[in-house]
């Protein structure tokens, strides 16, 4: 038989930029995305608030369910790191508490599962339940009288509980390249034992992240010419003869007589 009279009149279909759903990872722009994080210090002599701000950067993995019209983003992992914080609690005659928060990271823990949500028309999202590791060292210390009531305290950020978040963003996809501004929220307490001062975080990471848009897999497209044509049976049979990973059409790492039906289908389907 010839085979290629068993796929005679199939129209050669030309690879549309229409991506099957796989994970895309976008770097964090770094002049746009920033750490604020707030310390709310609760002593004896009273409680205050200061805040400072840092430059942040990493990557974030994401995966829509449609590179073009998305109507579900799932957060895949992401790993943000950001420079030195640093706080400065006047408690005026009763002296100066010194905070600085180094080695600051938020991130997924690791195994966390991928959590996913919708987005709207207009690109903004939400996505509940997502898996939270927030690492960093806090430093306190002080001088006269807050000084001694305070302490010298170390807070080991990581040590603390870390509940899920709800992340909320904006995704564009324009030109092949996919921007994502999304919002992390942080907030966190830890009591040291030994003087009973609360120290208690809040804030969040607002990040800008850009990269392409993944390579579409198009498995029919047996000699990657981009196009999907009778040609590539004859390239199938090659990849079939040689056990070229092309062969494997089903996906199910083998490349066995059952690829051929399984490339017909993926020739059908189209790209
Ligand atoms: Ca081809
Ligand atoms: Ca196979």
């Amino acid at each position: 038989m010839n085979p290629k009279t068993t796929i005679a009149g199939l129209a050669a279909a030309v690879c549309a930029p229409t991506a099957l759903a796989q994970p895309a990872t976008l770097d964090v722009d770094e002049s746009q995305s920033s750490i604020f994080l707030e310390i709310e210090l609760d002593t004896p002599l009273g409680a205050q608030t200061e805040d400072d701000t840092a430059a942040l950067d990493g990557t974030i993995t994401i995966e829509l369910d449609d590179y073009d019209n998305p109507t579900a983003i799932t957060i895949v992992d992401y790993s943000f790191t950001s420079g030195a914080l640093s706080y400065v609690f006047d408690y005026s005659f009763l002296g100066t508490v010194t905070a600085s928060a180094t080695g600051l990271s938020l991130g997924s823990p690791a195994g966390a599962t991928p959590a996913t949500g919708t987005v709207d028309g207009s690109g903004v999202f939400t996505v509940d339940n997502v898996e939270s590791a927030v690492t960093g060292i806090v430093d306190i210390g002080g001088t006269g009288t807050i000084g001694g009531i305070v302490g010298s305290s170390t807070i080991d950020l990581s040590t603390l509980e870390q509940q899920p978040i709800s992340v909320s963003g904006m995704i564009d996809v324009t030109s092949g390249t996919i921007t994502a501004s999304v919002d992390f929220p942080i907030s966190n307490s830890g009591t040291d034992p030994d003087t009973g001062v609360v120290v208690t975080l809040t804030g969040s990471a607002t990040v800008v992240a850009t990269g392409p848009v993944p390579e579409e897999e198009c498995p029919a497209d047996v000699n990657g010419d981009g196009l999907v044509t009778p040609t590539d049976f004859s390239a199938w049979v090659g990849a079939f003869n040689t056990g070229a990973p092309e062969c494997d059409q089903n996906g199910d790492g083998m490349c066995t007589p059952t690829d051929f039906s399984a490339w017909v289908g993926n020739y059908n389907a189209g790209c």
